[in-house]
């Protein structure tokens, strides 16, 4: 589940989001945080007290960071999300590994957490960087999310995210993970993606944000969600 709430009352946030977090715990297996979250709670303020909140309901926190600069500005950014209690971070391929990705992949390996990788994002603009055909480094033409998914491989992730507006995409990148690394898919429901193909495709998990904590019974919505999912097994 995706934690986007907005209010503009600090405490208001706060509080909304530990309700759904309650609500919702049973039905989701992992909550992501963005920035979205961070700017108005504070990491080491109010960000503490929902991670704590849902480490009690032995459920994983994953910081949505899409981290993507310098590899010194990258580690102090993984490690203080790692230091604030977070389970794993996300991470944008198009940082490159040295003296990019490389600090977070080394933090996390030590301290026994995961990143996750933006392999094709989920919004229609994504296609023009994720989808664009690049030459890898052996020449071939290939698209960027396809290069990704190697380096997703190549550098040990522990997951990987392609949209589940791109349900075509999800086989490609499956086809090139195979079954070590599993799919993150976003982009289910508001933003016009199907979960029943996006899991058809290929992906392991959806990552739902509005469907759920909008609707007026966010714990209903989540168990619909999983009910529609059961029901194709
Ligand atoms: O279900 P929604 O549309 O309300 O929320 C989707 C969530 O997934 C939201 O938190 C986005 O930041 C995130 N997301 C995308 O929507 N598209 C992407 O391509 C990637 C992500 C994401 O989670 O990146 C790690």
């Amino acid at each position: 589940m995706a934690l986007d709430l907005t209010r503009e009352n600090r405490d208001d946030l706060l509080k909304r989001t530990l309700k759904v977090i309650t609500s919702v715990s049973h039905s989701v297996c992992a909550v992501k945080f963005n920035h979205q979250m961070v700017l108005p709670l504070g990491l080491y303020d109010r960000v503490i007290t929902l991670v704590d909140e849902v480490h009690k309901h032995e459920i994983p926190v994953i910081m949505d960071a899409k981290i993507n600069d310098i590899g010194h500005t990258n580690e102090f950014i993984a490690s203080q999300y790692f230091s604030a209690g977070f389970d794993a971070v996300i991470a944008n391929p198009f940082a490159g590994f040295k003296d990019g990705l490389e600090p977070v992949f080394r933090i996390a390996k030590a301290k026994q957490r995961g990143v996750l990788l933006l392999v094709h994002m989920s919004h229609s603009g994504a296609s023009e960087g994720y989808g664009q055909t690049v030459l890898d480094e052996k020449g071939e033409r290939k698209a960027q999310f396809e290069v990704f998914a190697q380096r997703a491989v190549q550098w040990g992730a522990d997951g990987a995210i392609v949209g589940a507006t791109f349900p075509e995409t999800i086989t490609r990148v499956r086809s090139i993970l195979g079954d070590n690394i599993p799919i993150f898919s976003p982009g289910v429901g508001v933003q016009g993606g199907s979960l029943s193909r996006a899991l058809a495709a290929g992906a392991k998990y959806a990552i739902v944000g509005r469907s759920i904590y909008e609707s007026d019974d966010p714990a209903k919505s989540a168990e619909n969600l999983l009910r529609s999912v059961a029901a194709q097994d």
